[in-house]
């Protein structure tokens, strides 16, 4: 379709597919990869995704104190649990065990009917969404701890950084797969072919059908299933992964020179003199891609950039928040298979 457009109105098509996600700059559009996503859902298709709520009372949530739904691999979760760390706010830890699809009990769906982590709840109120979460954390916390205070100029910038990481297709790069690199455990083997996000979409399926009746449960399976599927479509297309791969670089590049040019080279961060929630999102998405052991690909080892990730990991809050979370064993298998231990024996229900 886009071979065929010319002049203005091939321009014009590729500026909206720009905004939109689906390519990441104008003067490299090849027609015949213009229509691959290159951003998540979550990022450029707010209509399929619920809104994120902030404070919003929840009869099914936890009544008093500050409680945190979390994976301890998801990129998502790690960004508000070291978002907390820094806030030094003490927090209730509920672990929601995605490789056993527990964002879709009905339990937590009730409680985020977007059916994904991380979700905060305080004295019964929750709030969704990774970036509104963090906002609304610093905004709740941040004053009278003096934390994430950054002037008007910087908070734009800050805004600007904070959106760039979360636009960053890391679904994609997780499970897709890529040509020379070996995923670490558990997600290598997860991933092959779109197999992971295909038996989602099963899965919602069966109980778009189970809660058929139930109208908010319904409407919280389907609308996930048509996330799924735009995720997967995503990942299976041929060429999707490399334009992906390619669109996370020129991403990086453009990291380099704000650090280059930007506070980081005065003894500052990515956007302003004081740590802000752009270091939070940057933090773990850098953590992330070097675990997927994508660095090589991404970014030169004797770099800037790897500069600006050693400051970020070496950071306390970090070290709480992500690292120590990232032990697979005790965080992740341990409790699958006590959870499957207590369900075997009927001491456990769900799904
Ligand atoms: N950024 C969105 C999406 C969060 C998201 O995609 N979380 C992932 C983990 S990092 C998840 O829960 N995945 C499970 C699934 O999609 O089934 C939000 O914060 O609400």
């Amino acid at each position: 379709m886009w071979a065929s457009q010319a002049g203005g109105a091939f321009y014009g098509c590729c500026r909206s597919l720009l905004s939109a996600g689906y390519i990441s700059c104008l003067c490299c559009v090849d027609p015949l990869v213009a229509d691959l996503r290159l951003k998540p859902v979550y990022a450029t298709d707010p209509a399929l995704v619920d809104a994120p709520l902030t404070d919003v009372p929840n009869q099914w949530a936890p009544a008093k104190g500050i409680h945190l739904y979390h994976f301890p691999l998801s990129l998502d979760s790690q960004k508000v649990r070291q978002g907390l760390e820094e806030l030094g706010v003490k927090w209730h830890s509920h672990v929601i065990l995605l490789p056993l699809q527990q964002q879709f009990s009905p339990s937590y769906v009730r409680i985020n009917s977007r059916c994904v982590v991380p979700t905060l709840v305080i004295d019964g109120n929750v709030s969704t969404d990774t970036i509104n979460i963090l906002n609304t954390l610093a905004s709740r916390f941040g004053p009278t701890n003096k934390c994430f205070e950054t002037s008007e100029e910087e908070g734009a910038c800050v805004n600007d950084w904070v959106d760039r990481a979360a636009d960053l297709f890391i679904e994609a790069l997780t499970y897709g797969e890529i040509e020379g690199v070996k995923k670490p455990f558990p997600i290598g083997g997860a991933s092959q072919g779109g197999s992971y996000h295909q038996k989602k979409v099963e899965l919602l399926s069966g109980l778009i059908e189970t809660y058929k009746n139930d109208p908010t449960l319904r409407a919280a399976y389907e609308k996930k299933r048509a996330v799924i599927e735009a995720t997967q479509g995503a990942m299976v297309t041929a060429g999707q992964i490399p334009a992906i791969i390619s669109a996370t670089k020129a991403e990086l590049v453009e990291l380099q020179t704000q650090l280059q040019t930007g506070p980081f080279n005065k003894g500052g961060w990515l956007a302003s003199d004081t740590f802000s929630l752009a270091d939070i999102q940057w933090g773990a998405v850098l953590y992330r891609l070097r675990w997927l052991g994508l660095q090589p690909l991404l970014w030169e080892e004797d770099s800037i950039i790897s500069a600006y990730a050693e400051k970020l990991f070496a950071r306390d809050s970090f070290q709480k928040g992500v690292v120590q979370w990232s032990k697979v064993g005790r965080k992740v298998v341990l409790p699958a298979i006590r959870y499957k231990l207590l369900k075997a024996i009927g001491l456990k229900r769900d799904l």
